[in-house]
């Protein structure tokens, strides 16, 4: 008999998501009945939109053609996709050949772990997206858990808390490690600023350490003054790779298709080049991003996909405000309940005062059949608060508000 894998063994729990998703499902069958809203897991909801889909149905049924047909792609993505990436969304401050296109930003994290190996230290954001703690666990650069349940052994956790404007002390940073930071933040909401993006980079810079920076929810950035792209930042080039996806901006979590960027001047300590690496792993183990899913991003960088990419990201941050008006209620108020994120964002993150994260789920499950995601579960510093996504359709939001405002929280 195989060994088990000790590093996958080193993970204290399932993945956060359908762990929820079994503690819904155990409560529903216990209540047949119950209507259960969702405001947990950031899956979309709205439909595809009309020039994307004719975007994806013209690939299709070129497809079916002699002429048209086409197999296996460049691994790295179609030319003229990767070319509309950096002149439509980095309007040219990266390049082409810079472009990585891939099946979303999830799959990208998880190359990237491997790209780097078991031995680097990792320092997070706290709390964050999952996949950068337990992505690291499983190859083996973090873990096991700490028996005191602050974490894992080998990732430095930054805090990000109100107290600080949810951005982290950065004399944290180890030297030579890699760090992950979120802007739009999952699952604070909080975007950084162009200020803040200076001082990371900086930060980043000086410990000889590397940056993996997530933009997955870029789209959902109005406030003009916010970066998009860490690449915006001077000094970010030799020190950053950018994940991203469009999975969140045009509702392609289902179609899968994303993006990182590996700037030329991004160096190993021996002088090579990361993105030649990083080209060999991509070339090796990944065999290039569906063909009819490009065609839908590459709809989507025109200028009718630009402006239905604007209305599915206005209608998820319409209902980020109606739910953040509905935890101003006075019910929440009273409880001391603190609310952050949800405009420049699709998250509302909410502290609960004197209350565990998970009873909270419970007491939303049990008195609203309103489904969230407890903050405990983006890292320690995420105890206490939950998080609402913003990705469902308007009546069910205003349906799960509406039982928010009734909940009793003495
Ligand atoms: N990066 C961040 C920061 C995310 O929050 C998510 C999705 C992704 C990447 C995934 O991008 P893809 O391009 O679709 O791979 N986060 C959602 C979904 C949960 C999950 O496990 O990905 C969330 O609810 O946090």
């Amino acid at each position: 008999m195989l060994k088990r894998n000790p590093r996958i063994a080193n993970l204290s729990s399932g993945y956060l998501f359908p762990e929820i998703s079994k503690r819904r499902a155990a409560w529903a069958k216990e209540h047949p009945s119950a209507k259960i809203i969702s405001l947990g897991i950031g899956n979309t909801t709205e439909p595809l939109t009309p020039h994307i889909v004719e975007g994806l149905q013209g690939e299709v049924a070129r497809l079916g053609t002699k002429e048209g047909y086409s197999g296996y792609g460049d691994e790295t993505g179609l030319t003229e996709l990767r070319a509309k990436i950096a002149s439509v969304l980095y309007k040219g401050i990266v390049k082409p050949e810079e472009v990585y296109v891939s099946d979303g930003a999830k799959c990208d994290i998880g190359r990237i772990q491997y790209l780097f190996g078991s031995n680097v230290s990792v320092a997070v954001q706290d709390p964050a997206y999952p996949v950068y703690v337990d992505g690291s666990v499983m190859i083996g650069a973090a873990g096991p858990a700490r028996a005191d349940g602050t974490g894992y052994e080998g990732i430095t956790y930054m805090p990000c808390t109100a107290a600080n404007g949810f951005f982290p002390d950065l004399s944290a940073i180890p030297q030579n490690s890699l760090v992950y930071f979120c802007s739009p933040n999952n699952p604070t909401g909080a975007v950084a600023t162009k200020a803040q993006l200076a001082e990371l980079v900086s930060a980043v810079r000086a410990k000889g350490s590397i940056l993996v920076f997530d933009s997955a929810y870029s789209a959902f950035i109005r406030d003009p003054s916010l970066p998009l792209s860490i690449f915006e930042i001077p000094g970010a080039r030799e020190c950053a790779i950018e994940v991203s996806s469009f999975s969140k901006p045009i509702g392609f979590t289902g179609v899968r298709l994303g993006w990182s960027i590996v700037p030329a001047e991004l160096r190993f300590e021996d002088g090579t080049p990361v993105g030649k690496d990083w080209t060999r792993l991509m070339t090796t183990i990944f065999n290039g991003a569906s063909n009819v899913a490009q065609k839908g991003g590459l709809a989507s960088l025109d200028e009718k996909g630009l402006a239905e990419t604007r209305e599915l990201t206005d209608y998820y941050l319409e209902n980020a405000r109606v739910i953040r008006s509905a935890l101003s209620g006075d019910n929440f108020k009273k409880a001391g309940v603190e609310i952050f994120g949800g405009d420049n964002a699709p998250y509302v993150w909410a502290r609960f005062p004197g209350r565990k994260s998970w009873d909270v789920f419970d007491l939303l499950l049990n008195s609203c059949q309103v489904v969230c995601t407890p903050g405990s579960g983006f890292g320690p510093a995420g105890e206490s608060f939950i998080r609402f996504s913003s990705f469902g359709h308007r009546a069910d939001v205003i349906e799960a508000c509406e039982r928010l405002s009734k909940l009793s929280l003495s």
